[in-house]
């Protein structure tokens, strides 16, 4: 069974989420997604308007995704990788570079990222929509 692997925030889920958890699992048999605790949002300066218990129910629903499990630091992920028997590591090409450290334990992709969609946007055509 191969294994895939991405972490995010996946907050007011949208169509760049999909498409990458979409490809993410087409390169294996079973995806799991690290998902950014409230906590761990804070420290990547992000606020969601979904709570992760939310996110996380959101998430689980995705017949892409097969696991969630908790994003609680950046130091976790080759414990992630080990402890799941990751093949694949996967992450949109905004993050391209950052995470080739985990190349010593399994495969990793960066996939481009879907132009033109992501929550900061949503929640800025939101506000300026009504006026606020
Ligand atoms: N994404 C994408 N296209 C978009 C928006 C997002 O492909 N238009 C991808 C991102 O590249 C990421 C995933 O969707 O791989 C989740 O995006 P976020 O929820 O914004 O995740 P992020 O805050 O980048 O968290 O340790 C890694 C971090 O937790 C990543």
């Amino acid at each position: 069974m191969k294994k895939i692997l991405t972490y995010g925030t996946f907050d007011l889920l949208h169509c760049g989420h999909i498409n990458l958890l979409k490809r993410a699992r087409e390169l294996g048999d079973h995806l799991t997604v690290g998902l950014s605790t409230d906590n761990f949002d804070m420290l990547k300066n992000k606020k969601s308007y979904h709570n992760y218990e939310h996110r996380k129910m959101i998430l689980e629903a995705i017949r892409f995704v097969d696991k969630v499990i908790p994003e609680h630091t950046w130091e976790q992920k080759v414990h992630d990788v080990l402890q799941n028997d990751i093949d694949i590591f996967v992450m949109g090409d905004d993050w391209k570079g950052h995470f080739d450290f985990l190349q010593e334990y399994c495969q990793v992709i960066y996939f481009p990222r879907t132009v033109g969609v992501s929550t900061t946007k949503i929640k800025k055509d939101f506000s300026s929509a009504l006026n606020v």
